[in-house]
């Protein structure tokens, strides 16, 4: 490329060839062409077609930028149309997300029922049961209340219910592992909503019962409804809360099983055991080996998962990369997280984003230097109380081989030599 450049006297600043470096700036059209190997930069700038003239005007709504229409949920309805319209889940594209909070468009869904249309006017949530006074609640009567707020993930029993099969599946990172999401949460403290009517002394257990065609209903131990972090949450990342989340409210339970935290919330009842609903027997129980089910399991495991690279997520070339990805824990804060290049033989610490906030996702970060060589690539998560993320092997341990709620176990990718990401069993 012919480079018309000059050199004035005094751009030797030394000897032996030093020039000064606005060399650099006058050889730009030199230093362009070389850019296809990434050492260059463009100068002069030029003034592209959409510096010339002003750009569209402002929006009573923003939306995502323009290159992201394939960065969406991934829709699986559970039954043929027609059957049980609206059940199933969608997955958070995982691996194409950065940072820890979930834009609302994109926070996984899984409904019983489909999404209900409600008039916020004229829903209710009604406390009743073992009180001292039972009362019914209109949004607005809500609104007055203080609010607070808490940034929290919600995980479905379900995720990673792939893995569970019995041939690995392959699926990208969040339509394996994406039913999880986080957000900032803000509403009314359980607590204080509670208060509003008395709890009887004799009261455990809260019935909490969904306005959906499904009825969604769970029990919760009255020890979690007054233990500070439960919510009945009006907003989600600040503001109002999504339809498919639960529109105009729904209880959010930090750390706990996602079907636990009921949606489109209509009823608490205080009761003095737990009732048993279709919610917690026939779902969300846990298999065990001796053909007993484990019911009311409510704390998610400490887990992780490597977003990139991963399932088509793919290195390129051999070169260093920047290996990323999230771990959470219902117990409480992500305290470490490490990561094996070579399947497991040696981890190294990876780097955690703080501050790390307990029962919410956190970021790591490892630098890895890729020699294009077939590789495995795992990440391992601890908490602050104690919990390791387990092995495939050992999480399965105590479980029913079609058992498939709770699955934190290690994820596995292999990296081929070609750069291609899959999902393997070691
Ligand atoms: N009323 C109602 N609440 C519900 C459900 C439902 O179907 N109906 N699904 C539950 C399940 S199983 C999960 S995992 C979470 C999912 O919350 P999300 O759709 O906001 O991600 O909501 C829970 N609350
Ligand atoms: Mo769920």
């Amino acid at each position: 490329m012919p480079n018309h450049q000059h050199i004035d006297a005094d751009d030797n600043i030394a000897g032996g060839g030093l020039l000064h470096r606005r060399v650099f700036l006058r050889r730009g059209v030199a230093i362009a062409a070389m850019s296809a190997t990434g050492t260059g930069f463009a100068a002069p700038l030029e003034v592209p077609a959409w510096s010339k003239s002003p750009g569209s005007s402002m929006s009573p709504y923003g939306s995502p930028a323009p290159d992201q229409q394939n960065v969406v949920r991934t829709v699986l309805d559970l039954y043929p149309a027609g059957i049980a319209n609206g059940a199933g889940v969608s997955f958070t594209p995982l691996e194409h997300l950065q940072g820890t909070l979930t834009p609302n468009g994109l926070f996984f869904e899984r409904h019983h029922s489909g999404v209900p249309e409600i008039n916020a006017d004229e829903h209710r949530l009604v406390v009743h049961g073992q009180v001292r006074e039972a009362r019914s609640f209109t949004v607005d009567d809500l609104m007055r209340f203080p609010m607070t707020s808490r940034i929290a993930f919600i995980e479905c029993a379900g995720n990673s219910l792939f893995n569970s099969f019995a041939e690995p599946q392959q699926r990208r990172a969040g339509e394996i592992h994406g039913l999880v999401s986080c957000a900032e949460w803000t509403g009314i403290r359980l607590e204080d909503l509670l208060d509003q009517t008395g709890v009887d002394s004799s009261a455990s257990w809260i019935i909490a019962e969904g306005a959906d065609a499904a009825k969604h209903s769970r029990s919760i131990p009255m020890e979690k409804a007054l233990g500070g972090d439960a919510l009945i949450a009006l907003y989600q990342n600040g503001e109002r809360i999504r339809p498919e989340q639960g529109y105009p409210f729904r209880l959010v339970l930090p750390g706990w099983q996602g079907s636990t935290q009921t949606k489109w919330l209509r009823r608490l009842k205080v009761v003095s055991a737990p009732v048993h609903t279709k919610d917690e027997t026939s779902k969300y129980t846990l298999l065990q080996k001796d053909g007993q089910a484990r019911q009311f399991h409510f704390e998610m495991g400490v887990k992780s998962v490597i977003t990139s690279p991963s399932p088509g997520v793919s290195p390129t070339e051999s070169g260093v990369y920047n290996i990323t990805g999230l771990a959470w824990s219902g117990a409480g804060r992500i305290t470490r997280v490490e990561v094996s290049a070579d399947g497991g033989q040696s981890w190294a610490e990876a780097v955690l984003e703080t501050p790390t906030r307990p029962k919410a996702l956190s970021r790591f970060q490892q630098a890895w230097q890729w020699d294009g060589r077939p590789t495995m690539l795992m990440s391992r998560a601890y908490d602050d109380q104690n919990n390791v993320q387990p092995t495939r092997e050992a999480w399965y341990e105590p479980y029913a081989a079609n058992q498939i709620f709770h699955q934190n176990a290690i994820q596995v990718w292999s990296v081929a030599e070609n750069g291609e990401v899959s999902n393997v069993y070691i």
